[in-house]
Protein backbone atom coordinates (compact mmCIF):
# COMPACT_ATOMS: atom_id res chain seq x y z
CA UNK A 1 0.00 0.00 0.00
CA UNK A 2 1.22 3.34 -0.88
CA UNK A 3 2.64 4.78 2.63
CA UNK A 4 0.82 8.40 1.68
CA UNK A 5 -2.77 6.48 0.84
CA UNK A 6 -5.22 7.83 4.20
CA UNK A 7 -7.13 5.36 5.97
CA UNK A 8 -10.15 5.89 7.58
CA UNK A 9 -9.00 6.19 11.49
CA UNK A 10 -10.41 3.44 13.61
CA UNK A 11 -9.62 4.65 16.94
CA UNK A 12 -11.88 4.23 20.28
CA UNK A 13 -12.46 7.40 19.87
CA UNK A 14 -15.04 7.11 16.56
CA UNK A 15 -18.46 8.39 17.27
CA UNK A 16 -20.54 4.73 18.10
CA UNK A 17 -23.16 3.32 15.19
CA UNK A 18 -26.33 3.36 16.88
CA UNK A 19 -28.10 2.45 13.82
CA UNK A 20 -31.44 1.04 14.92
CA UNK A 21 -30.96 1.45 18.31
CA UNK A 22 -34.42 2.35 20.05
CA UNK A 23 -34.35 3.35 23.68
CA UNK A 24 -37.91 4.33 25.45
CA UNK A 25 -39.14 4.94 21.71
CA UNK A 26 -36.55 6.95 20.58
CA UNK A 27 -34.33 6.53 17.71
CA UNK A 28 -31.08 7.00 18.71
CA UNK A 29 -29.22 6.46 15.22
CA UNK A 30 -32.29 8.21 13.60
CA UNK A 31 -31.22 11.31 15.77
CA UNK A 32 -27.26 10.75 15.40
CA UNK A 33 -27.69 10.63 11.76
CA UNK A 34 -29.78 13.99 11.70
CA UNK A 35 -27.15 15.11 13.57
CA UNK A 36 -24.64 14.22 11.24
CA UNK A 37 -26.62 15.79 8.15
CA UNK A 38 -28.08 18.99 9.61
CA UNK A 39 -25.86 19.81 12.32
CA UNK A 40 -28.71 19.85 14.90
CA UNK A 41 -31.56 17.51 15.82
CA UNK A 42 -34.52 17.93 18.10
CA UNK A 43 -35.82 15.24 20.72
CA UNK A 44 -39.73 16.54 21.51
CA UNK A 45 -41.01 15.63 25.26
CA UNK A 46 -37.32 14.37 26.76
CA UNK A 47 -38.35 14.94 29.74
CA UNK A 48 -42.26 14.67 31.21
CA UNK A 49 -43.65 17.68 33.03
CA UNK A 50 -43.04 16.88 36.71
CA UNK A 51 -39.55 16.12 36.31
CA UNK A 52 -39.54 19.83 34.31
CA UNK A 53 -41.17 21.15 37.47
CA UNK A 54 -39.36 19.43 40.21
CA UNK A 55 -35.94 20.41 38.31
CA UNK A 56 -36.68 23.75 38.04
CA UNK A 57 -37.82 24.17 41.69
CA UNK A 58 -34.16 22.89 42.45
CA UNK A 59 -32.59 25.15 40.31
CA UNK A 60 -34.38 28.26 41.62
CA UNK A 61 -33.78 27.48 45.16
CA UNK A 62 -30.14 25.63 45.39
CA UNK A 63 -28.72 27.02 42.25
CA UNK A 64 -26.96 30.59 42.79
CA UNK A 65 -27.06 32.65 39.41
CA UNK A 66 -25.30 35.31 38.09
CA UNK A 67 -26.22 38.43 35.54
CA UNK A 68 -24.32 36.79 32.03
CA UNK A 69 -20.89 38.74 31.56
CA UNK A 70 -19.01 38.85 28.69
CA UNK A 71 -19.10 40.12 25.14
CA UNK A 72 -22.98 41.62 24.37
CA UNK A 73 -23.62 41.19 28.15
CA UNK A 74 -26.88 43.07 28.18
CA UNK A 75 -28.11 42.81 32.05
CA UNK A 76 -30.78 40.97 30.76
CA UNK A 77 -30.07 37.22 30.85
CA UNK A 78 -29.09 35.49 34.03
CA UNK A 79 -26.64 31.91 33.97
CA UNK A 80 -25.64 29.92 36.37
CA UNK A 81 -22.89 27.53 35.65
CA UNK A 82 -21.26 24.57 37.04
CA UNK A 83 -24.48 22.82 37.99
CA UNK A 84 -23.12 19.49 39.11
CA UNK A 85 -21.38 20.96 42.06
CA UNK A 86 -24.55 22.68 43.06
CA UNK A 87 -27.45 20.41 42.99
CA UNK A 88 -28.09 16.58 42.63
CA UNK A 89 -31.58 17.24 41.05
CA UNK A 90 -30.39 16.84 37.37
CA UNK A 91 -28.04 13.90 37.98
CA UNK A 92 -30.35 11.75 36.38
CA UNK A 93 -30.22 13.70 33.43
CA UNK A 94 -26.78 13.46 32.92
CA UNK A 95 -27.08 9.80 33.22
CA UNK A 96 -30.03 9.24 30.71
CA UNK A 97 -29.65 6.55 28.58
CA UNK A 98 -30.74 8.07 25.43
CA UNK A 99 -28.72 10.91 26.36
CA UNK A 100 -26.00 8.85 26.56
CA UNK A 101 -26.36 6.91 23.58
CA UNK A 102 -26.94 10.43 21.36
CA UNK A 103 -23.51 11.50 22.73
CA UNK A 104 -21.59 8.66 22.11
CA UNK A 105 -23.10 9.11 19.14
CA UNK A 106 -22.05 12.08 18.14
CA UNK A 107 -18.35 12.46 19.22
CA UNK A 108 -17.45 8.75 20.65
CA UNK A 109 -17.59 6.89 23.99
CA UNK A 110 -15.06 8.54 25.80
CA UNK A 111 -16.56 11.91 25.81
CA UNK A 112 -17.12 13.96 28.98
CA UNK A 113 -18.69 17.19 30.54
CA UNK A 114 -17.97 20.56 29.35
CA UNK A 115 -20.33 22.48 30.76
CA UNK A 116 -23.67 22.98 32.61
CA UNK A 117 -25.24 25.85 32.33
CA UNK A 118 -29.02 27.25 33.54
CA UNK A 119 -29.78 30.37 31.65
CA UNK A 120 -32.61 32.40 31.53
CA UNK A 121 -33.21 34.82 28.60
CA UNK A 122 -35.39 38.12 30.16
CA UNK A 123 -37.53 40.01 27.98
CA UNK A 124 -35.99 43.10 26.64
CA UNK A 125 -32.84 40.82 25.79
CA UNK A 126 -31.52 41.31 22.35
CA UNK A 127 -30.05 38.77 20.03
CA UNK A 128 -26.88 37.01 20.53
CA UNK A 129 -24.11 36.91 17.97
CA UNK A 130 -24.10 34.45 16.18
CA UNK A 131 -21.40 31.86 17.15
CA UNK A 132 -19.85 28.39 16.91
CA UNK A 133 -19.44 26.58 20.52
CA UNK A 134 -15.98 24.60 19.03
CA UNK A 135 -14.43 27.99 18.40
CA UNK A 136 -12.83 27.95 21.94
CA UNK A 137 -10.66 25.21 20.60
CA UNK A 138 -8.45 26.55 17.67
CA UNK A 139 -8.76 22.97 15.69
CA UNK A 140 -8.21 23.99 12.10
CA UNK A 141 -12.01 23.19 10.31
CA UNK A 142 -12.69 21.08 8.87
CA UNK A 143 -12.12 18.65 11.91
CA UNK A 144 -14.34 15.54 13.05
CA UNK A 145 -16.81 16.87 15.56
CA UNK A 146 -16.03 17.14 19.71
CA UNK A 147 -18.23 18.96 20.60
CA UNK A 148 -21.96 17.56 21.33
CA UNK A 149 -24.20 20.11 22.80
CA UNK A 150 -27.93 19.49 24.25
CA UNK A 151 -30.11 22.51 25.59
CA UNK A 152 -33.78 21.41 27.23
CA UNK A 153 -36.32 23.87 27.33
CA UNK A 154 -37.85 24.31 30.97
CA UNK A 155 -40.08 27.14 29.54
CA UNK A 156 -41.61 26.91 26.05
CA UNK A 157 -39.38 28.19 23.37
CA UNK A 158 -40.88 30.55 20.97
CA UNK A 159 -40.19 32.87 18.81
CA UNK A 160 -41.28 35.93 20.72
CA UNK A 161 -39.19 34.77 23.72
CA UNK A 162 -35.88 34.26 21.77
CA UNK A 163 -35.88 30.70 20.36
CA UNK A 164 -32.55 29.69 19.54
CA UNK A 165 -31.32 30.31 15.84
CA UNK A 166 -29.52 27.43 14.11
CA UNK A 167 -27.67 28.11 10.90
CA UNK A 168 -28.57 24.62 9.44
CA UNK A 169 -25.96 22.26 7.58
CA UNK A 170 -22.95 25.52 9.09
CA UNK A 171 -21.41 22.85 11.05
CA UNK A 172 -19.20 21.63 7.93
CA UNK A 173 -18.33 24.88 6.89
CA UNK A 174 -15.19 26.13 7.20
CA UNK A 175 -15.35 29.92 6.80
CA UNK A 176 -16.89 31.94 9.41
CA UNK A 177 -20.66 33.68 7.55
CA UNK A 178 -21.97 36.89 7.42
CA UNK A 179 -24.33 37.36 10.44
CA UNK A 180 -27.04 38.03 7.92
CA UNK A 181 -27.24 34.44 6.92
CA UNK A 182 -30.69 32.84 7.02
CA UNK A 183 -31.55 31.25 10.46
CA UNK A 184 -34.25 29.03 11.57
CA UNK A 185 -35.20 29.36 15.24
CA UNK A 186 -36.09 26.58 17.16
CA UNK A 187 -39.25 26.56 18.49
CA UNK A 188 -40.52 23.45 21.22
CA UNK A 189 -41.90 23.06 23.96
CA UNK A 190 -40.81 22.46 27.64
CA UNK A 191 -39.03 19.15 28.27
CA UNK A 192 -38.03 19.09 24.63
CA UNK A 193 -34.42 19.34 23.69
CA UNK A 194 -32.53 20.89 21.12
CA UNK A 195 -29.04 19.19 19.93
CA UNK A 196 -26.08 20.56 18.09
CA UNK A 197 -22.84 19.76 16.52
CA UNK A 198 -20.62 22.21 18.37
CA UNK A 199 -19.64 23.32 14.84
CA UNK A 200 -22.28 25.00 14.38
CA UNK A 201 -23.30 28.67 13.39
CA UNK A 202 -25.84 29.69 16.10
CA UNK A 203 -26.94 32.07 18.81
CA UNK A 204 -30.05 32.82 21.26
CA UNK A 205 -32.40 34.82 20.28
CA UNK A 206 -33.80 38.56 20.90
CA UNK A 207 -36.59 38.15 24.09
CA UNK A 208 -39.02 40.66 22.46
CA UNK A 209 -42.15 39.81 24.30
CA UNK A 210 -43.64 41.61 27.38
CA UNK A 211 -43.28 39.30 30.11
CA UNK A 212 -42.36 35.74 28.94
CA UNK A 213 -38.87 34.19 30.12
CA UNK A 214 -36.61 31.61 28.70
CA UNK A 215 -35.00 28.95 30.87
CA UNK A 216 -32.96 26.54 29.28
CA UNK A 217 -30.91 23.89 30.84
CA UNK A 218 -27.67 23.49 28.57
CA UNK A 219 -24.96 20.42 28.47
CA UNK A 220 -22.21 20.26 26.40
CA UNK A 221 -20.01 17.48 26.17
CA UNK A 222 -16.72 16.81 24.73
CA UNK A 223 -14.04 14.36 23.52
CA UNK A 224 -12.99 13.04 26.68
CA UNK A 225 -9.42 14.29 25.87
CA UNK A 226 -9.83 17.97 25.72
CA UNK A 227 -9.98 20.40 28.28
CA UNK A 228 -13.59 21.41 29.38
CA UNK A 229 -14.58 25.50 28.92
CA UNK A 230 -15.12 24.90 32.97
CA UNK A 231 -12.89 22.73 34.42
CA UNK A 232 -14.75 19.99 36.25
CA UNK A 233 -12.20 18.62 38.03
CA UNK A 234 -11.77 21.91 39.91
CA UNK A 235 -15.34 23.30 39.60
CA UNK A 236 -17.18 20.04 41.77
CA UNK A 237 -15.72 19.94 45.00
CA UNK A 238 -13.72 16.35 45.83
CA UNK A 239 -16.24 15.64 48.32
CA UNK A 240 -18.98 15.90 46.02
CA UNK A 241 -17.95 13.98 43.38
CA UNK A 242 -17.55 11.13 45.89
CA UNK A 243 -20.76 10.58 46.43
CA UNK A 244 -21.41 10.82 42.85
CA UNK A 245 -22.58 7.65 40.97
CA UNK A 246 -19.75 5.96 39.17
CA UNK A 247 -20.53 6.82 35.80
CA UNK A 248 -20.95 10.49 36.46
CA UNK A 249 -17.67 10.69 38.24
CA UNK A 250 -16.20 9.47 35.07
CA UNK A 251 -18.24 11.94 33.00
CA UNK A 252 -16.74 15.13 35.07
CA UNK A 253 -13.55 13.74 33.93
CA UNK A 254 -11.98 10.90 36.69
CA UNK A 255 -11.60 8.60 33.62
CA UNK A 256 -8.30 6.69 32.90
CA UNK A 257 -6.14 9.01 30.38
CA UNK A 258 -2.18 8.38 29.74
CA UNK A 259 -0.66 7.79 33.28
CA UNK A 260 -3.99 8.90 35.12
CA UNK A 261 -2.19 9.89 38.75
CA UNK A 262 0.73 8.04 39.50
CA UNK A 263 0.19 5.40 37.33
CA UNK A 264 -3.19 5.07 38.97
CA UNK A 265 -7.16 5.21 37.81
CA UNK A 266 -7.94 8.52 38.98
CA UNK A 267 -11.37 7.25 40.28
CA UNK A 268 -9.27 5.16 42.82
CA UNK A 269 -6.70 8.13 44.16
CA UNK A 270 -10.15 10.30 44.60
CA UNK A 271 -11.53 7.44 47.09
CA UNK A 272 -8.36 7.31 48.51
CA UNK A 273 -7.17 10.81 48.88
CA UNK A 274 -3.59 9.97 47.92
CA UNK A 275 -1.86 11.05 45.21
CA UNK A 276 1.51 8.97 45.22
CA UNK A 277 1.05 5.39 44.14
CA UNK A 278 1.10 3.96 47.42
CA UNK A 279 3.35 0.82 45.98
CA UNK A 280 6.09 3.65 44.76
CA UNK A 281 9.04 3.02 46.61
CA UNK A 282 12.31 4.72 46.65
CA UNK A 283 15.16 3.89 44.20
CA UNK A 284 17.04 2.33 46.66
CA UNK A 285 14.21 0.38 47.37
CA UNK A 286 14.63 -1.20 43.84
CA UNK A 287 18.19 -1.65 43.54
CA UNK A 288 17.92 -3.89 46.67
CA UNK A 289 15.06 -5.88 45.54
CA UNK A 290 15.42 -6.52 41.81
O1 LIG B 1 -29.62 31.24 24.28
C1 LIG B 1 -29.53 30.24 23.55
O2 LIG B 1 -30.50 29.63 23.12
C2 LIG B 1 -28.17 29.76 23.12
C3 LIG B 1 -27.06 30.32 23.95
C4 LIG B 1 -25.72 30.06 23.36
O3 LIG B 1 -25.58 29.61 22.27
C5 LIG B 1 -24.48 30.34 24.10
O4 LIG B 1 -24.51 31.05 25.12
O5 LIG B 1 -23.40 29.88 23.67
FE1 LIG C 1 -23.53 28.96 21.88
Amino acid sequence: MDKHEQQPLATPYAPVDHTGVIIEDLDIGQVVATIADQGYAVVKNFLPPEDIASIRHAFNTEVPITAMSGIGATGKSWRAHNLLSKTRAADHVFLDPRLRAIVDGVIGKYNQINITTLFNTLPGETAQHLHQDDGLWPIPRPHPTFLCNALIAFDDFTKENGATHLVPYSHTWTQAPDQSVESIQIEMKSGSMVLWDGGMWHGGGANTSKDVERMGFFISHQISYLRPQEIQLLAIPKEVVKEMPHRLQRLVGYHPFGIGVDGRDPLDVLEDDVVINPEARSAEHWRANS
